[in-house]
């Protein structure tokens, strides 16, 4: 099989510098490798953001909205971004082939998920993360877009949007195939709309509660909706794991989340179901380290994470 590597080096939905060395980092670290040689893969790397300058457009946004003080920020970059990864998606891989997107911040899913459901329009997806994701524009505290790709994607409140965020992804994701696992920093707003759309959500006293297998089979349960043959996405925001196992480097760190164990079980449990057909890895941020070993840590858990969901086992 082929696995396909979209790079997604954007850093815009958040305001840290350094997230978008994330796929550098994963790839010199040998990750393309380890995919070919230990997991016998195929890989291709698709590379949609090449031709933009980022750092520029970053510099012109900021500088724009320094008067303009918009509550969303950088949305006409992060739209031009997504609608970029979303034709990579959409346009170069085909069906059967794993999507594999390399963040970048999580402001990305939205583009790398809209791709997917062009391809699997009833794909479920299982969110890994300590935050839900799912501001709106009317909820978000921060105006970082990254806070808010579920919302997006999901077409919540899509009237309020800003006018800059031009991409507007076709394919709805609907709120009864996402479930998330590892929450624990979820803003009042979205708790009310996690409530209000009745949305499966198992944070860290959920996980301590039933076990972590327990709750990925709830979780894949949900999302697949009694379809055995349910394709199913991972979009794993590094934040989902404790910062003292291993997840240092990433721009919101949250206390008291995954062990390394319970972070690799989910994606070889979900592997092992054989429907796994696409994953996001995000936030990890390189140059958040304080030092070498940190970086190392964080970098090789998003190496993991993404053997893990292809297929490596421990026997
Ligand atoms: C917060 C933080 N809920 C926000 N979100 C983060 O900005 O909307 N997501 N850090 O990963
Ligand atoms: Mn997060
Ligand atoms: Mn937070
Ligand atoms: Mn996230």
């Amino acid at each position: 099989r082929t696995c396909k590597i979209v790079l997604a080096p954007f850093n815009g939905g958040q305001p840290h510098g350094g997230v978008d060395l994330g796929p550098e980092y994963m790839l010199k670290h040998g990750l393309k490798q380890q995919i070919e040689e230990a997991l016998q893969w195929k890989t291709e790397i698709v590379d949609p953001l090449k031709d933009l300058d980022l750092e520029k457009l970053k510099a012109e946004a900021d500088l724009k909205e320094k008067e303009l003080k918009p509550k969303i920020k950088r949305a006409d970059l992060v739209s031009l971004a997504n609608e970029k990864i979303y034709h990579a998606c959409k346009d170069e891989i085909k069906k059967g082939e794993f999507q594999l997107t390399l963040g970048g911040d999580h402001s990305i899913a939205i583009g790398s998920i809209a791709g997917l459901l062009s391809r699997y329009p009833d794909a479920g997806i299982v969110w890994i993360d300590a935050h839900a994701d799912i501001n709106t524009v009317n909820t978000t505290e921060s105006g970082n877009l990254h806070g808010c790709p579920v919302s997006f994607l999901a077409n919540m409140d899509r009237h309020d949007w800003p006018e800059s965020f031009k991409w507007i992804p076709e394919k709805l994701l609907r709120t009864n195939k996402i479930a998330y696992i590892g929450l624990r920093d979820v803003d009042e707003g979205e708790k009310k709309i996690l409530r209000d759309n009745n949305i499966k959500a198992f944070s860290m006293y959920h996980v301590d509660r039933y076990g972590i297998n327990s709750v990925v089979e709830q979780a894949l349960e949900h999302v697949s909706q009694g379809d055995k043959d349910c394709p199913i996405m991972i979009s794993y925001d590094v934040d989902a794991i404790d910062p003292e196992a291993s997840v240092k480097c990433t721009g919101t760190k949250v206390d008291y989340g995954l062990n390394n164990r319970e972070a690799l079980f989910l994606c070889e449990r979900i592997c092992e179901t054989g429907n796994v057909v696409a994953l996001d890895v995000v936030e990890v941020n390189p140059s958040l380290g304080a030092d070498e070993n940190e970086i190392l840590k964080t970098v090789a858990m998003g190496c993991s994470i993404v053997r893990c969901t292809l297929g490596e086992t421990l026997l």
